[in-house]
């Protein structure tokens, strides 16, 4: 009885298994077959009934049709794992003479593109590249530039006052004494940030970007500063770009000059962004004044120094031939996507 139950078993599975199609169909042959409540455990469980001499018997049939029935299925699985395999990579296939889907790459904003290629310049002259805090105390930005509180020589920038004391600093210069506080001479540094005013117009914004440069030493000159000036215009805009110094005046340099280069829009003919004068001003520069040095606790005596602070709006203006500074602040993508 058991014995036709075995082999009824064993040929039912069989047939299924040469019909079955997928691995999910043969899990199911394997509980049903050999589960915990499955056909063979089934008929183990009545071995107990039979006399004890056919026991041994019987065990080992219901053992052999269970091995062959696990060979089969693993025989089945390996072939139907492999015909699983083979229609995936049949199906995805690349087709390599397909067009590729373009990809958008960004690109520097004209303004961080300047702030690479000037840092980069200074630092192969030998300039360590520093930072100082936009919201700056009303002593670096002005006091310890030798521009005391009521002084007329304020009004030269128009400052937002957060506080008294407090503001949003007019110029990067207020790293200055930050700097020589904390340093021995010789140094040179150089420090790119953002800058605020109460400007507005083609060439003006309320928000811009400067660079500061401070070197200090025992024998700078004016010389030195007008050489290292001209080296690093003729880099950054080509040799045969026009430069012109003017005398100038700030309170933190003695004598002081300012440094003018030919206008992106007309090319020096004259036009409503230089309005009509044909060249641009770009930096401001001088002789640091020994006043300056002393507050910050340089021996004006033993040390001079240099200092120039570019106006970098100005200069991606030239670089790239925008007309107008609102364009760096608009976020506008048409403009932007230019610079790829
Ligand atoms: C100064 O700010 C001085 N601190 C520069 C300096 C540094 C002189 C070290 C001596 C020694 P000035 O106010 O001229 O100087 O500004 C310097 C440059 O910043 C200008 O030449 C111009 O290029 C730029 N700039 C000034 N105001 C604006 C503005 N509102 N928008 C865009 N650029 C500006």
């Amino acid at each position: 009885m058991i014995i036709d139950e075995l082999k009824k078993i064993k040929d039912d599975a069989v047939g299924e298994l040469e019909k079955v199609e997928n691995l999910k169909d043969i899990n199911e042959i394997k509980v049903r077959v050999f589960g915990k409540s499955g056909l063979l455990t089934a008929l183990s469980k009545g071995i107990k009934e039979l006399p004890i001499d056919q026991r041994p018997l019987v065990g080992a049939k219901i053992n052999d049709v269970r091995i062959f029935l696990q060979e089969k299925i693993s025989e089945k699985e390996f072939f139907l794992e492999k015909q699983e395999l083979e229609n995936k990579l049949a199906n995805e296939k690349i087709d390599i003479t397909e067009p590729g889907k373009d990809v958008i790459v960004g690109a520097l904003h004209p303004i961080n593109d300047v702030i690479d290629k000037l840092t980069d310049i200074c630092v192969s002259m030998g300039f360590s590249v520093v930072e100082g805090p936009e919201i700056e105390s009303d002593y670096y930005n002005f006091e310890a530039m030798n521009i005391p509180k009521n002084h007329p020589s304020r009004d030269m920038q128009d400052t937002f006052f957060i506080t008294d004391e407090i503001l949003l600093r007019s110029q990067t210069s207020a790293v200055q004494a930050r700097e020589m506080e904390k340093r021995k001479p010789p140094f040179k540094i150089v420090c790119p940030g953002k800058t605020y005013r109460n400007d507005s117009d083609a060439t003006h914004s309320p928000i811009f970007n400067q660079l500061e440069g401070l070197v200090v030493d025992e024998n700078v000159s004016m010389a030195d500063l007008k050489s290292m000036l001209t080296i690093l215009m003729k880099r950054l805009f080509g040799e045969d770009t026009a430069i012109r110094f003017r005398p100038s005046f700030f309170p933190f340099t003695e004598p002081s000059i300012e440094v003018d280069v030919s206008c992106p829009n007309c090319h020096g003919k004259g036009c409503s962004t230089c309005k009509g004068t044909g060249m641009l001003e770009l930096l401001g520069a001088g002789i640091v004044n020994p006043k300056v040095l002393e507050m910050s606790g340089i021996n004006s005596k033993k040390y001079k120094g240099f200092a120039f602070g570019f106006g970098l709006d100005r200069t991606a203006m030239i670089l790239d031939s925008i007309n107008n500074i609102k364009n760096l602040y608009r976020n506008d993508i048409r403009f932007l996507s230019q610079f790829k």
